[in-house]
Formats: C-alpha cells, sequence, structure tokens
C-alpha cells in the first residue's frame, strides 16, 4: 500500500483552516491540521507545491522515515511554515495507520492513563463584573480550570478579552477580517502591571481556593517585569503564568524564576524541540504549550513531551480556535496517552466549524475525551467546507502609547 492522494482544503467556517488529506492506494483517508494564524496560505502552497508530490507513492506507514525525510531532506530547518507543513502530514498519517489497526490513536500511543483530559476555558471581561460572570458561567458548566484575562483601564480592546459584554463567551476570536492589513491595539505594560494582582486577588475573594486560576501575558514583559509580576500575583496560587516574556529568549526564564515559584508555561510560538532545550534541561518552566500543529505533529510532540518528562515539566498543549478540530483531537490522543499530563487548553469550535469537521470528542464536567472511533476520530465534510471561500484574517499588531511597536 502507499499514499495514492494528497489535498489541501482551505476552508473559512467563521475562521480560517487549513486541512491535508492523505489518501492511500486502498482508500483509506487521513487528516492533518496545518492551520497557522494569518499566514495560512503559505502553509497550503508548502503543502501543495513541494511536499504533495515528494509524498505520492510512498509507504503511509514509514511514519518516522517520513518526518524525518521532510524535515532533514529540507536542507532549511525549523520555522512555523514548515513545521506546520510536516505536523499536517505526521497527523494524517497516524490517522490512517490508527484506522488500519481499527483503534484510536491513543491506543497506539500507549493506551490511556486516565479517563479524561482537564481543561480550562477562557473567562475575559473588559471590566470585573463581566469577568466575574464569565467565571461563574464556565463553573455552572463544570469547568476546573479557567484563564483569566481582563481589560485594563486606559487601555482599549487588549489581546485575550472577548469585545462582546458581560456573559460567557465562547467565541473570543484574535484573528481579526480587518482587509489587507492588520488591525492594531495598544499597550502599555506599567498599567497592566498596576492593574492585574488585584484582579486575582478580587478572584480569590469571590471564588475561593479551588478554581484553578490561569493567566497569559502574551510575550509582552521584559525579564525583569515579568519577575517582579510572577512575585506578585504568589499570594493567588496560579496554575500558570504563560508567556511572560518573548518566546526566542530562553535565558530571559532565568531570571523570573530567580524571584518566583509562580509556575510557568511558555511555547506555543515554539515550532522544535531545541526551542525548548535551556528551558528543560534547567527546569525553567512548567508547562510545555506548544501546538502539536505547529510543532511537527504528533512525533515531535510526544517526544517533546517524553524530554520534559525526565525533568518533571508537564504539558499543557496549545488549544484555541486556531488550531482546527483534527489539530485539537492529535492533542487530546497525546493528552490522554502520555504519564507527564498538566491541562488542555480548550476554546470550543463555533457551529459552522464543527459543521465542517464532525468530531467525537465528548465534555464532561470539566474534562474531554477524544473518542474511541478509529483514527484521530474527526472527519472533515469537502461538501460542507466548500462552502465557505478563504477570507484574509490577521492577528492584531501591538503599540505603545507613544506609537512603538510592541510584542502582540
Ligand atoms: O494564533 C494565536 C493565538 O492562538 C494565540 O494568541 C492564543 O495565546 C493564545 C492562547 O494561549 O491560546
Ligand atoms: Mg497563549
Amino acid at each position: 500500500m502507499s499514499i495514492a492522494s494528497v489535498d489541501v482544503i482551505v476552508t473559512s467556517p467563521g475562521r480560517n483552516f487549513v486541512t491535508l488529506k492523505v489518501t492511500t492506494s486502498d482508500g483509506i483517508v487521513g487528516w492533518g491540521d496545518a492551520t497557522l494564524n494569518g499566514r495560512e496560505l503559505s502553509v497550503a502552497s508548502y503543502l501543495s507545491d513541494h511536499l504533495a508530490s515528494m509524498l505520492i507513492g510512498r509507504d503511509e506507514d514509514r511514519i518516522e522515515d517520513t518526518w524525518q525525510y521532510l524535515y532533514r531532506g529540507a536542507y532549511w530547518r525549523r520555522g512555523p511554515v514548515t513545521m506546520a507543513a510536516i505536523a499536517a502530514v505526521d497527523m494524517a498519517l497516524w490517522d490512517i495507520k490508527a484506522k488500519k489497526a481499527g483503534m484510536p490513536l491513543y491506543q497506539l500511543l500507549g493506551g490511556a492513563s486516565r479517563d479524561g483530559v482537564r481543561v480550562y476555558a477562557h473567562a475575559s471581561g473588559t471590566d470585573f463584573a463581566a469577568l466575574s460572570n464569565a467565571i461563574t458561567g464556565y463553573r455552572e458548566l463544570g469547568f476546573t480550570a479557567v484563564r483569566v484575562q481582563t481589560g485594563v483601564p486606559g487601555l482599549g480592546q487588549i489581546y485575550g478579552v472577548s469585545a462582546a459584554g458581560p456573559g460567557v463567551r465562547y467565541d473570543y476570536e484574535p484573528a481579526k477580517r480587518s482587509g489587507d492589513r492588520p488591525a492594531e491595539e495598544q499597550w502599555d505594560t506599567r498599567q497592566y502591571l498596576t492593574h492585574m494582582p488585584g484582579v486575582f486577588a478580587q478572584i480569590r475573594e469571590e471564588f475561593g481556593t479551588d478554581l484553578r486560576l490561569l493567566h497569559d501575558g502574551h510575550h509582552r514583559m521584559t525579564p525583569i517585569e515579568a519577575a517582579r509580576f510572577a512575585k506578585d500575583i504568589e499570594p493567588y496560587d496560579l496554575f500558570w503564568l504563560e508567556d511572560a516574556t518573548p518566546g526566542e529568549d530562553q535565558a530571559a526564564l532565568r531570571l523570573i524564576r530567580q524571584h518566583s515559584t509562580t509556575p510557568l508555561a511558555i511555547g506555543e510560538v515554539f515550532n522544535t524541540v531545541y526551542d525548548y532545550q535551556t528551558l528543560i534541561t534547567e527546569r525553567l518552566i512548567d508547562y510545555v504549550r506548544s501546538a502539536v500543529t505547529h510543532t511537527g505533529g504528533i512525533t515531535a510532540m510526544k517526544k517533546i513531551l517524553d524530554f520534559a518528562a525526565i525533568y518533571g515539566i508537564r504539558s499543557g498543549i496549545h488549544g484555541p480556535t486556531d488550531i482546527s478540530p483534527v489539530g485539537m483531537a492529535a492533542a487530546l490522543h497525546l493528552d490522554l496517552a502520555i504519564h507527564n499530563f498538566g491541562i488542555q487548553e480548550y476554546m470550543p469550535h463555533n457551529e459552522q466549524t464543527l459543521e465542517v469537521f464532525q468530531t467525537s470528542f465528548t465534555f464532561d464536567r470539566g474534562f474531554l475525551h477524544p473518542g474511541d472511533q478509529p483514527g484521530l476520530g474527526v472527519e472533515l465534510d469537502e461538501e460542507a467546507a466548500s462552502a465557505f471561500e478563504y477570507t484574509k484574517a490577521y492577528l492584531p499588531v501591538n503599540r505603545l502609547l507613544d506609537g512603538t511597536v510592541h510584542d502582540w
């Protein structure tokens, strides 16, 4: 048996997704997620213009060999476009292998290590009343962990805060359909650092100590600002502080660690294990935040997580809406199988997306399960997908109040 066809499907059921379809000579179909928010078409081109012809005729069972062939064979290594393309191929081949075995993928990864995977929801609000309302709503749905993001006085629309008033929101979406250019937002780290500790204090006062609280700094602080912030929020017992500083500088995390015991998570913009080498071997982080979709797929992610396990570091796989249901399924199978699972991000997709991607996930009181269908357990309906044409959308660009471009 061999790979007979490779197709790239670009669809936009409310937001853009790039999906790879690999079909074997005996008609088995595997799906892979190749979505790179705001740069979708470059991965679609990498797959259809470069990788598709190399894959035709290859043995679909040789997953590790295909991974090495695409990674080493390109000569040009790493980078989000390359690694998202390799990830899509890798997921599709694992999907095929598990379908051939007649098993859900997690069985091939060693079987379940737990009954379900704890997920965290996105609670946000422009002010405390709206945020509190969102947290209450998620608690009523059974969530045991929430990420909290809130407006900062003096700043307008900022990262992670739903623009749409109070209430439980499922549809926070950072990519904006803003024509040919990204929308712009404003930022001031000093105002943020002054405001946030009080927000955590209020949440603990209102909701007690049971709830797991997470927060995303989204790469905006300098190392010393992050060290101070992590120290300031220690009394509120965060599950993690994510992306406190820009991801390129692994050594920056040393400074934060020297000053605080707030657990740290980083990695959603990483794309290989090498981005983690210092962070893991020096135990500078507590959670690995990569997406299976942006890190070379299941094969590569499993290696990163096994490496992290040796150092007592756990998983916190990236799962916003720009990870398609196929990428989310890959994450859930890994989450269920590995020993060093920490938590899984969960931003449910909208109804249109779930019309295009039929999933078999189940949610029960704060825990997800990938389901027991053979393979990844997600099928794309090509006819439904064709109704949603690609529409350019970008992540915003951030500027300080004086106009300087800042990390978003
Ligand atoms: O595409 C970028 C988003 O996925 C990212 O901004 C979301 O930071 C994010 C998160 O933690 O989900
Ligand atoms: Mg993040």
